[in-house]
């Protein structure tokens, strides 16, 4: 390798802003765009050290999420869709936060430590999202493979799945999926328009829904693919992007889910299915209003349960012997959980807050099927269990045909929006369920999700999944305490805290059987964080 433009570019465009330091998250780097210029031009040379050590394509995804809009951000893609391997996201802080003067040196350590051939090809898939500051960050990253030699695919503006859908194609030679971004949305259509067909008899479900883009770029992916999937949906869109709306502002999945709330922007239309995305498209959460005006949600939970519930029924008629299971964390409603092991039978494992946690233990499945409260998930099927489908079905079994488009229309490289929605709506349609009859499937306990200031969070270290504290070490004993109490004893009461991966702050979830309890569980929850883990400002009232 040749260091000479990467120093050049180092000492003229690129020098790294005094007095900041960046951690590599959950999420990747996340923070004030203007701050990630210099951070994004090494992340590239960062991905081209990757791509010669995994000897494959390596992605990169230039967004923020559901941050707002003056926000921005990166994650690096691995070879098979997963998120960067943990091992190297402390070589990205290294290189994040190393001296000008020192990056070169940095890089080179990197190539020695990880025994990494210098010589072998590098590739990187680039995509950005719509953020105003994506463009630029875009060319930070690009300057920065190409400073060290490496090669660009570009994909342009995409949804964080499609960067994911794009580096597996690239690195399996095509097998899962044609590598373009016409290809991604000609797979999924292709197999939706195949499970629906054509007209039906539903009397209770209809193919009406509000679509909320966030004002983000999965607006923009919908308008690509409405068109096309308009003979089995009616999609209207709302926060397309293409007006002044700003960028997950009152809007979006975050905002619905958290805020418990019907989207800005949306005509309030009672009964009709609103679905709601985050800022790069890789999150998906359902509400409606009932006739009353009332607000409901289906959450990740819901969609979960639907789409767990459903493949177990495929299963059965299939007659496939096959091990299904799903995957939740520690947010996912008591009520669901109960519902998908008790009535569906279906077993349940709880991860760590994260996709990536989420996604390994679905591994241990033939079928895992994952997703966080949030919205964020999707099913993975192993080869074994992808092959008796495909066997089955070749042996004119019409049940496993079926499960075969299920699997197409499935995106699964990464938790996906619209793949996640478009299959909502098979379900429901093959269910003959309007969006009332898929919420009534079970009753969500009330909870509360509410933030705790402290002065470190790092005091706060978690096991089980993050459903117990380890230290403090009198934290825990106190929650217990509390949830035996005669008021929450009886109440179906549950409780967490955590420190959050992603701002700083510590986390704290509270449920129970009546709204009253749930708030008041979660303040007093939080009193007992503020209290034993360094609380800062007014204490939790
Ligand atoms: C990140 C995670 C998301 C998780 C969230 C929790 C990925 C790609 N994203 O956005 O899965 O739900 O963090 O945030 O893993 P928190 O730690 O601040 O609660
Ligand atoms: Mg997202």
């Amino acid at each position: 390798m040749d260091f000479q433009s990467l120093e050049k570019l180092t000492a003229e465009k690129y020098k790294k802003h005094a007095s900041r330091t960046f951690n590599y998250g959950t999420a990747g780097f996340r923070t004030k765009a203007d701050d990630l210029e210099t951070v994004l031009f090494r992340m590239g040379v960062l991905a081209v050290v990757r791509s010669k050590a995994m000897k494959a394509h390596i992605g990169m995804m230039i967004t923020a999420s559901h941050n707002p809009a003056c926000d921005n951000g990166v994650k690096i893609v691995d070879p098979r869709g997963e998120m960067m391997a943990v091992a190297w996201e402390e070589h990205a802080t290294v290189l994040a936060n190393a001296e000008d003067l020192q990056l070169v040196a940095s890089v080179q350590q990197l190539l020695q430590q990880e025994n990494i051939n210098q010589q072998q090809p590098a590739i990187v898939v680039v995509g950005r999202d719509t953020r105003p500051s994506s463009d630029v960050l875009h060319a930070a990253a690009v300057a920065g493979v190409r400073a060290v030699g490496g090669q660009v695919v570009e994909c342009g503006v995409v949804t964080t799945p499609i960067l994911h859908y794009r580096v597996v194609c690239a690195n399996d030679g095509g097998s899962y999926g044609t590598p373009t971004n016409e290809g991604y949305s000609k797979k999924l259509a292709d197999a939706f328009l195949k499970l629906q067909g054509t007209g039906g008899s539903q009397s209770r479900y209809s193919s009406e829904l509000q679509f909320d883009g966030a004002n983000g770029v999965g607006g923009c992916q919908m308008s690509i693919m409405a068109p096309s999937l308009a003979a089995a949906l009616t999609i209207t869109q709302y926060n397309d992007g293409k007006g002044d709306g700003v960028l997950n502002y009152k809007c979006g999945a975050d905002h619905v889910k958290t805020t418990q709330s019907w989207p800005g922007g949306v005509p309030a239309t009672a009964g009709t299915r609103c679905v709601s995305v985050d800022g790069d498209a890789d999150r998906v959460i359902y509400s409606f209003l009932d006739s009353n005006g009332a607000f409901h949600l289906l959450d990740g939970d819901r969609i979960a349960t639907l789409i767990a519930g459903y493949l177990k029924q495929l299963l059965t008629r299939a007659q496939v012997s096959l091990k299904l299971g799903l995957i939740q964390t520690a947010y996912a409603n008591g009520a669901s959980t109960q519902y998908i092991n008790g009535t569906l039978g279906v077993p349940v494992g709880c991860a760590k807050t994260g996709v990536k946690f989420l996604h390994h233990m679905a591994l241990d499945y033939d079928i895992g099927v994952y997703f966080e409260a949030n919205g964020h998930g999707t099913v993975l099927f192993s080869d074994a269990a992808k092959k008796s489908i495909r066997e089955a079905a070749a042996a004119g079994n019409s049940v496993a045909e079926r499960l075969c488009s299920v699997i197409d229309v499935i995106n699964e490289t990464v938790g996906d929006a619209i793949s996640d929605m478009l299959l909502v709506e098979v379900i429901l349609k093959e269910q003959d369920w309007s969006v009332e009859d898929w919420n009534k499937q079970y009753t969500d306990l009330p909870n509360r999700l509410v933030k705790v200031l402290v002065a470190d969070r790092s005091v706060i270290s978690t096991t089980n999944a993050e459903r117990s504290c380890v230290t403090p070490a009198a934290l825990q004993p106190a929650i217990d305490n509390l949830l035996r109490s005669t008021e929450f004893a009886t109440a179906n009461a549950r409780a967490f805290c955590r420190p959050s991966g992603t701002e700083d702050v510590v986390r704290v979830y509270a449920e129970a059987s009546t709204r009253e309890l749930a708030d008041s569980l979660s303040t007093k929850v939080s009193q007992l964080v503020f209290d034993h883990a360094g609380g800062v400002g007014a204490r939790p009232k």
